[in-house]
Order: C-alpha cells, then sequence, then structure tokens
C-alpha cells in the first residue's frame, strides 16, 4: 500500500519542457506549478517561437516565423520508430487546395428548388459572402424540415474530423440540428462495423474498444505474440484522441525480447518486417477457415480444456457438431482449411500446437471483419482461444485493440477534461435522452448511407431490428470524406443525386466538398485554439491546442458558423450558451482541474496551464501496468460474470438463434463470400484488399507532400505479387489500370514477393479524381480503392461495411497517362 501512496503523490509530472518559449517568459522556475508568476494572460497569436498542438497524430511541436509555420516536428519521441505523419503542418495550412470562400453551385444558387442535382460534381462554383451562405443554408434548412419533416435532415456525418474537444465537428454539428429541431443520424462505424456487434451477444461488451491486457503483462509473460491481420506499426500513427505513442514503445520492447511472434496476414506488412515475424499467408476472408481447422486439430490432439470450456463458455457442443460435420456433413478440418486458406495443413497444425503449448497473445487488428460475414472472424478468433483456454491468464487469451489508439498503454489515474456535446438542454423535461430516442428511430447503420439515399421507405434488418429509411433531401456533412471512405463511389454518386441539399464544411477541395451544393470554407485545427487528452485508454496526457497561424482566407471554425445559423434559427444562446472558444476550453480544463483536487493530485490553474503551453502528464498506478483483461472472470465467473446472457463467452447465441438470419447464424460458421479467390465463375482474377495507408489517415494529408514518399509514378501504389506481375507483364513502376464491373482507376506497380498470390492491395484514402465527369464508370486518376469495392452489408446482424471483399482485374496502361487535377482549385 505504502508503495501506492507513494506512486499516487508523484503521479503529476509536467512533461519535459521545449527550449525557448518566448510567450511563456512570466514563468521563471520551469517546471514549477506557480499561478502567482503568471503576471499576464494572453491569447494572442505567437509570431515567432515554438507551439505546443496536437493532432491525431500526436503531439506536435511547431516553429512560427513571422507568423507563418514553418515547421512541424514530433514533440516527444518514445521509440525509433517514425511517425511520417508529423512533418507536414504546413502542407495542410497553406494547402494549395484550401477552399477559400463560401462557395454554392450554380445551379442550386439560380434555383434552390429546382437545383439540378444530376450535376452535383460536374457544376460551375459561385462566390459569395459568408452572410449570403449562412441566411442561404439556413432558409433551406427550414424548408425541408417543414416540407420532410426532421427526418429527411441527415447529418450522421461520419468521419475523422481533427482533435479537440471544443471544435469537434461532427458534435457541433449535431447539437446545432439538436437545438433546432433534429436529424437522422446513424449508428456504428466503419472501423468494427461487425465486430463492434456481434462482440456485445459473445463476450457483453464492444470488445474492439476496451482496454487490452497492460503490455508490461504481455512482455513478462507471453511466449508466442500472434498479429493476426494486423499492422500496428502503421496503425498506431494515430489514435481518436490524440496517440500518446506509447504503442510503439512497446512493439519496440516486444521486438528486443526475442519472442516467437507471427503475422498472419496476406500482406507481409511492415510491422512483420519491422518484428523480424514468421509470415503466415492466408487467402482474404479465409481466416475463420483456418482457425477452424486449428480448433479440429485441437480437439483431435486431446488439447484443449474441457473444463475451461465448460466453466466459462457456453454451447461449445453445438459449435463441435457444426465442427464435425453434423449439418452439413462437412468435417472442418485442418485438409479442408488448407483447401480454402491457402496456408497448407502442416502449417495450420504447427500454429494451433504452439499456441496450445505456450502462453500466446492473439492480437486480432480490424482489417478482416471488414468484410463479407465479418462477424465471423472475430467470433471465430474468440472461440479458438477458448479452446486454448488461457483467455484471462497473464499474456494469454485474445486483444482486439493493440494496434489502435495504442492499446495495452496502461491507463494513468487522470483527471479527465470535458468536451462539446450534442445536448443543447439543460432542463430536466427536454433532456438528451428524449432526443437520443428520437434520433434514434431513425438512424441507420452507417455504411448503409448509399443504399438508405437510393432506397426511401425501405425496411431492413439490423442486430434483431427492423429499420425503415426515412426519405432524405437535405445532407449537412462536416470532418469526414465519404466521396474517398464509402465502398463503390459509383454507386454513392447515383445516391447522392437523390437530395436536394448538400452542405459541406471542408478545409480542403476534396471529393466531398467538389460535391456539395453549398460549401463552407473551415479552419483548420493550427488555425484556432482548442484542448485534447493524447491516448483514447491511457489517458496520458492533457495537451493545450494553442492556435499557430491566423484563420485562412475565409475560413471560419465550424463552431462559428453554426453560431451563426442558430441566430437565424433563435437559438444563439442555446447552442453558444454565451461563450467564447476560450471560455469552452477553460470550463472542459476545470472540469479536470476540480476532480484532480478531489483525487488529491492538483493540477495547475486554468491560466497557468494555457501560457506554458505544455502537457500535463499523468501516470499509471503499478496495479493498471498489472491489467489482465478477464482475469476477475477466470478467477470468478459467478461474481463477475460476462454482461451476456448466459454470463459465459458464448460460442452459441440464442439470442442470434432467435433471429434466425441466414447469413449470421447461432456459431460462428464458414460463409463463403460473395468474391473471393476460391470461388467458382470468379467475376474478376484477383482479391483486393484495402488497408489503411501507412502515410496517411484515410485520405487526411493526400494533399501534401507526405505523397511523393509513397506514390508511385504520381498515382496510388498497387502491390502485386511477383508471379503475377510477370504473368501480367507489369513491372514495378508501371501504370496499371484496375478494373471490375464497378469501376476502374489507375495506379503505380509495386511488383513483390510480400504478398500472397492472387492477391492485390490498394490502400484507402487516395482522393476520387475523376478523369472527366465525376459519374458512373469514370476513370479514377489517382487511385481511390472504393471505386471497386463492393457495397454490400457484412450480414442482417451488423449491416457493417465489407470493403475487404472485392475482386478485380489488371492490367498494364498503356495509352497517355492523365495528369491528376484533384488537388488543385476547381473551376
Ligand atoms: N476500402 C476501404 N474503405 C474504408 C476503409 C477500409 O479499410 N477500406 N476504412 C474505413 C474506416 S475504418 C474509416 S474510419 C473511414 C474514414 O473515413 P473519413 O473519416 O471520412 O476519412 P478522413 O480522410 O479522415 O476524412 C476526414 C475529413 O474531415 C476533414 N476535417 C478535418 N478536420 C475538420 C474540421 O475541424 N472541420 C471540418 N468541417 N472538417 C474537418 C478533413 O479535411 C477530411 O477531409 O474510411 C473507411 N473506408
Ligand atoms: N497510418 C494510419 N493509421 C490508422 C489509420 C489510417 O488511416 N492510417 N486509420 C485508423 C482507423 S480509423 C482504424 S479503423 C484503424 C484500422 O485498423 P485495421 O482495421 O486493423 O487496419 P487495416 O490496415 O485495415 O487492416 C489490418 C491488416 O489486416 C490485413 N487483412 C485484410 N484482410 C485480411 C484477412 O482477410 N485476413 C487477415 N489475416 N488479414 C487481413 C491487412 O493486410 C492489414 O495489414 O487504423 C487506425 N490507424
Ligand atoms: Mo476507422
Amino acid at each position: 500500500m505504502k508503495n501506492i501512496d507513494q506512486k499516487r503523490r508523484s503521479f503529476i509530472r509536467v512533461a519535459a519542457l521545449f527550449t525557448a518559449v518566448p510567450f511563456v517568459d512570466a514563468i521563471t522556475k520551469r517546471g514549477e506549478l506557480l499561478a502567482s508568476v503568471i503576471t499576464k494572460f494572453s491569447t494572442k497569436l505567437v509570431l515567432n517561437g515554438e507551439i505546443l498542438t496536437a493532432a491525431h497524430w500526436g503531439m506536435l511541436k511547431l516553429t512560427i516565423k513571422e507568423g507563418k509555420v514553418i515547421k512541424s516536428e514530433p514533440y516527444q519521441k518514445t521509440s525509433d520508430i517514425e511517425n511520417s505523419l508529423q512533418y507536414y503542418t504546413e502542407d495542410l495550412v497553406y494547402a494549395e487546395d484550401r477552399i477559400r470562400y463560401p462557395m454554392v453551385r450554380k445551379s442550386y444558387l439560380n434555383n434552390p428548388d429546382n437545383p439540378k442535382p444530376q450535376l452535383r460534381g460536374n457544376d460551375e462554383w459561385v462566390r459569395v459572402s459568408y452572410k449570403e451562405a449562412i441566411k442561404l443554408i439556413a432558409k433551406e434548412l427550414k424548408k425541408t424540415r417543414k416540407e420532410k419533416g426532421a427526418k429527411g435532415v441527415f447529418a450522421g456525418s461520419y468521419g475523422w474530423k481533427s482533435s479537440g474537444n471544443v471544435h469537434n465537428s461532427r458534435v457541433l454539428l449535431h447539437r446545432f440540428m439538436t437545438a433546432t429541431g433534429g436529424f437522422t443520424g446513424t449508428v456504428g462505424d466503419y472501423s468494427t462495423g461487425a465486430s463492434q456487434v456481434i462482440m456485445p451477444h459473445v463476450l457483453g461488451t464492444l470488445e474492439v474498444y476496451e482496454q487490452q491486457t497492460s503490455w508490461p503483462v504481455v512482455l513478462e509473460h507471453s511466449k508466442v505474440v500472434v498479429i493476426w491481420g494486423a499492422n500496428p506499426i502503421a496503425t498506431l500513427k494515430l489514435a481518436w484522441t490524440s496517440s500518446d505513442e506509447n504503442g510503439f514503445k512497446y512493439f519496440e520492447e516486444l521486438k528486443k525480447s526475442g519472442k516467437k511472434i507471427i503475422c498472419i496476414d496476406p500482406f507481409k506488412t511492415e510491422t512483420c518486417e519491422y518484428l523480424n515475424a514468421q509470415w503466415i499467408a492466408p487467402n482474404p476472408n479465409t481466416d475463420v477457415a483456418m482457425m477452424m481447422g486449428m480448433v479440429h486439430t485441437l480437439l483431435e490432439a486431446k488439447k484443449y480444456d474441457p473444463d475451461f470450456l465448460d466453466e466459462y463458455t457456453e454451447g461449445f457442443d453445438k459449435f463441435k457438431e457444426y465442427l464435425y460435420g453434423k449439418e452439413d456433413g462437412i468435417v472442418k478440418d485442418a485438409v479442408w482449411a488448407a483447401k480454402i486458406c491457402g496456408v497448407d495443413k502442416k502449417t495450420i497444425e504447427e500454429l494451433a500446437n504452439l499456441f496450445y503449448d505456450n502462453r500466446t497473445m492473439l492480437m486480432s487488428g480490424w482489417g478482416m471483419q471488414r468484410a463479407h460475414h465479418g462477424e465471423q472472424p472475430h467470433w471465430m478468433l474468440v472461440t479458438l482461444a477458448s479452446v486454448l483456454g488461457q483467455i484471462g491468464l497473464p499474456g494469454g487469451g485474445f486483444g482486439l485493440s493493440y494496434h489502435y489508439s495504442n492499446g495495452g498503454v496502461p491507463t494513468a489515474k487522470s483527471a479527465i477534461i470535458g468536451g462539446i456535446t450534442a445536448n443543447v438542454s439543460t432542463s430536466k423535461e427536454q433532456g438528451g435522452a428524449a432526443w437520443l430516442k428520437n434520433a434514434a428511430k431513425y438512424s441507420f447503420p452507417v455504411a448503409r448511407i448509399a443504399d438508405a439515399l437510393l432506397n426511401p421507405g425501405k425496411t431492413i434488418d439490423f442486430n434483431g431490428k427492423k429499420i425503415t429509411y426515412p426519405e432524405i433531401d437535405f445532407i449537412y456533412w462536416v470532418g469526414g470524406n465519404p466521396f474517398v471512405h464509402h465502398q463503390d463511389t459509383n454507386t454513392l454518386i447515383k445516391a447522392w443525386k437523390v437530395p436536394r441539399t448538400v452542405v459541406v464544411n471542408e478545409a480542403f477541395w476534396t471529393p466531398t466538398a467538389r460535391m456539395a451544393d453549398i460549401v463552407m470554407p473551415v479552419t483548420t485545427s493550427y488555425e484556432r485554439n482548442d484542448i485534447t487528452v493524447t491516448g483514447d485508454y491511457s489517458n496520458l496526457n492533457i495537451v493545450p491546442m494553442k492556435q499557430a497561424v491566423k484563420k485562412q482566407y475565409e475560413a471560419r471554425d465550424d463552431y462559428q458558423i453554426f453560431s451563426d445559423l442558430s441566430k437565424e434559427f433563435g437559438v444563439f444562446e442555446k447552442y453558444t450558451q454565451n461563450k467564447t472558444e476560450m471560455q469552452w476550453i477553460e470550463e472542459f480544463y476545470n472540469r479536470a482541474y476540480t476532480q484532480a483536487e478531489k483525487m488529491n493530485m492538483p493540477i495547475p490553474p486554468f491560466k497557468t496551464f494555457w501560457m506554458k503551453n505544455q502537457p500535463i502528464t499523468f501516470e499509471a498506478p503499478y496495479e493498471n501496468t498489472q491489467f489482465v483483461r478477464y482475469a476477475d472472470f477466470r478467477e470468478d465467473p459467478i461474481l463477475n460474470p460476462l454482461g451476456t446472457p448466459s454470463g459465459k463467452i458464448e460460442i452459441y447465441s440464442k439470442t442470434i438463434e432467435k433471429m434466425n438470419y441466414k447469413d449470421c447464424k447461432a456459431h460462428p460458421t464458414w460463409f463463403e463470400p460473395v468474391e473471393w479467390v476460391g470461388m467458382e465463375n470468379k467475376t474478376a482474377e484477383f482479391a483486393l484488399i484495402s488497408p489503411h495507408p501507412s502515410h496517411r489517415l484515410h485520405s487526411q494529408l493526400n494533399n501534401t507532400s507526405l505523397r511523393k514518399k509513397y506514390a508511385v509514378s504520381n498515382r496510388e501504389p498497387i502491390w502485386i505479387n511477383t508471379q503475377d506481375a510477370k504473368r501480367k507483364g507489369i513491372k514495378s513502376g508501371d501504370i496499371v489500370r484496375v478494373f471490375n464491373d464497378r469501376g476502374q482507376i489507375l495506379t503505380g506497380a509495386i511488383v513483390t514477393d510480400y504478398l500472397k498470390d492472387g492477391v492485390v492491395r490498394v490502400q484507402e484514402g487516395a482522393w476520387y479524381d475523376p478523369e472527366t465527369k465525376a459519374e458512373a464508370g469514370t476513370l479514377c486518376k489517382n487511385g481511390s480503392a472504393n471505386l471497386l469495392t463492393k457495397d454490400i452489408p457484412t450480414s442482417e446482424l451488423a449491416m457493417g461495411n465489407s470493403s475487404n471483399t472485392a475482386l478485380v482485374n489488371i492490367e498494364k496502361y498503356t495509352k497517355e497517362a492523365p495528369s491528376l487535377t484533384i488537388f488543385k482549385q476547381p473551376k
């Protein structure tokens, strides 16, 4: 206990100071938290000096010279692994394709009641004044609400808007919509669409967004670490709040530990390379079969713990009957599995034995659940882990978030700052719950957007419920880029023509901004003040995000835009509570301040914190460094049951059985995807995987010089297996046309042995750059993978996106390649 108390006293430690921060000259003794030394509090811009801010890609140190950003660097270094995203702030702020002024599409401005939506994306732009734009949006929104009701307004607005608890664009939009009458929203996300719906049935939690068994425990106890369909050296560059960057440190330690590491992935990722791991390459979408082969191997060898299965799981016997072919006459053994997944029988058996004989941590990413029947892989992984019987033991079991937002980095004992909310009401009778219920009534699964636009009134199944799509006539999107992120862009183009009005707030002329009727120019996060935490799971730092440069052109904050719109609806005070940006920041900070005081670990008063321009860093108490996921459940499943109906791990779910879905049965099942390399009568030759980009956050930063680091022949790269490339007469550096009956893109070839044969890889997030008109069939010059993906739900259960299920053809492009136009100002 004494030990813990001592630790508590040292929880607060102000992070290492940087050199020369001219505007904090009032602080005499650096590192001391004395309010009294602050003689003047100012929020004036620093014209020369260094500034700390934060982005999804971590804390940044910006150098400002004569009011301009001239340099962007990491604020901290936790390992030798480089975060390539941290150096391009100038490119963003001063990008050639900044939206400079409010713009309205010509036909829309001429007649908003007959706006010729078929011209969306191909019309001319007309500059209007900010005031005019606000008036126009307000008027047309009122009109739609009157004609179609609140549900006619879609503001689901999915996306990775910037970090910051005040300028949280999506929440600001929702807050505005709530204050003025409501909207149709969405449920779920693109990240874990399938898993976050199936896991609560299996484990009683979302699981994908939970803290993992602590890294120190893994490093001490795991003998084998399996990185199953994950690429943490790329994906840990980011976090939803801001990266605490400690995940890299632990992967570095893992590398040094000399443990057996295995990567199971159709692509030999930079993670596999970095860790010198053994590479196992299955066909995409076939891991379920491989895991079944492993379970069969273990059962045959009597390498499983019947007591564990009995005490902690529900319905294993029914699954076993399926595994042994009682339902379909097919025994799912390693021979069967090998034929499907393309990994040989012996390897499957060896892996199964290795996992059973050693304390093994199965770390899985999310790429494999972004696929047709994406509910199955993680359910089957949990089943395999149950047979291995190590769940709840130090360093054993599975983890679904080591690759994301630094899962497994021990949770600090920290005070939590506040954030802007969608709910504007303060009184009880109009409380948030009532509105949320209303919103939930119309909300549909996020990746069904095109389906919903195209089919108003259609009823779909979703996790045991029925949802009827509303008639959407008005779209307001902020902080997202659906014309890059959504599957099957050409279908989305058709769907996008249905509503009368589309408004987008953006900083850049993204493909989505170009598909709008009214475009509002917004600031980047470097042009406004804000506050964030780092580490979604660790809560490691509170970080001031000090404005670095003045607002560019006529860019306004989303907060400003929605405040001005609120005036038009007579709800300005309700919306803003009469608070400025700085007042919100102070209020959110003070929530942590009060908490910290109560916890007897004081942090400096707001003004000191702000003037110092340094993070407040918290520490993890010893017990959090020793956290073992499911240890309490393992210790006493009666006292600490899971949140499932049986209180156990549900390998068979009666809840799902009752839903009676054909495409998601009551136990993990091998389903053939609609398109895959092993299918009969293949619709195209190669399986396309579209994982997350190493040198971008989705589409963000595609318009910076970071692009030079990865573009091949000035296109998005495509990785092609050496033998396949030879067969197709393609060499590295060639421009390759990738196509199927949904669309076509140009890419630059990387011929490699690092990819399973029969598979090609194009990272998601290249901006859609149509060669001629933005319409179905047009060639995308830049190489956006989603022109080729399929817009089908994972199943009736989760309705997630299936972006990794697609077949494509490739050919060398012999015509003269058209030059890119997407990163320039439009007409
Ligand atoms: N094929 C395929 N497709 C995929 C995936 C895949 O694996 N394969 N992954 C999916 C996943 S998991 C995700 S999360 C999505 C990501 O899809 P998105 O989150 O839509 O992608 P981003 O490129 O991050 O888009 C964010 C946009 O917000 C803008 N923005 C940033 N800050 C602000 C702000 O303060 N205000 C406003 N108004 N705008 C701002 C940026 O300029 C950018 O254009 O993609 C999905 N799509
Ligand atoms: N640098 C960077 N980091 C990011 C993001 C980003 O855009 N850029 N996005 C963030 C977001 S929003 C999210 S949701 C997460 C996404 O995190 P993940 O979903 O885990 O990332 P992906 O790259 O889509 O997929 C991980 C790996 O799965 C592999 N894979 C694909 N299909 C299969 C399969 O069928 N079987 C197996 N075994 N492997 C398969 C891919 O080759 C890839 O290496 O990353 C976050 N981190
Ligand atoms: Mo995501």
